[in-house]
């Protein structure tokens, strides 16, 4: 069973790792925060890709190859928009890293980078976030502990990577 690892960092850049997850929009068609950054890294065939998967829903995540990024695939979830937490936020932001982990299973990406899903300009409170983030994915990987090797957290800024190193210890 391994740790997860969480970092300070910027996801394009090379962690050794299969594949990355994007926090992205249903539209799957690029914006700005991690998503513009990953489709800005990868060239603009990732774009012409995810033009022919029709989008995805809240929660969901679909699988691409990553181009120009150091890895192979790139992973895009569709995190909540954050509106107070009445509507359903939580179990989407649990379907999120779960439906990612499930596709990264299905490619047999082994290691998996990912970032903070929603708590940008989707506003989810990065504390919340962390938790469920950290959860989700921990209890996915003991559950199949065969398939993974390493997952990372790269976190953009110190303020989310302190909410994920305590809710790391909350969790331990
Ligand atoms: N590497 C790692 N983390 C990053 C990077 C990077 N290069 N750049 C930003 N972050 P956000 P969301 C962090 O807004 O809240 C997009 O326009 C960032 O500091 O990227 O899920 C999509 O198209 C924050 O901690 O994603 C959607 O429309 C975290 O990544 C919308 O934003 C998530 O912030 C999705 O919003």
């Amino acid at each position: 069973m391994g740790n997860i690892e969480l970092l300070l960092g910027d996801i394009t850049r090379d962690y050794g790792v299969d594949a990355i997850v994007n926090a992205a929009n249903s539209s799957l068609l690029g914006g700005g925060g991690v998503d513009g950054a990953i489709h800005r890294a990868a060239g603009p065939e990732l774009l012409a890709e995810c033009r022919t998967l029709g989008g995805c829903a809240t929660g969901g995540a679909k699988t691409t190859r990553a181009y120009r990024l150091p890895c192979k695939y790139v992973i895009h979830t569709v995190g909540p928009v954050w509106h107070g937490g009445g509507q359903h936020e939580a179990a989407l932001l649990r379907d999120c890293y779960g439906n990612a982990m499930m596709r990264a299973q299905e490619a047999g990406a082994r290691s998996v980078a990912f970032p903070s899903v929603s708590t940008g300009v989707y506003h989810y409170p990065v504390d919340q976030a962390a938790a469920i983030a950290l959860k989700t994915v921990q209890d996915f990987w003991d559950a199949h502990a065969d398939s993974f090797d390493r997952i990372l957290f790269v976190l953009f800024d110190e303020r989310t990577l302190a909410a994920y190193k305590k809710a790391y210890e909350d969790l331990n």
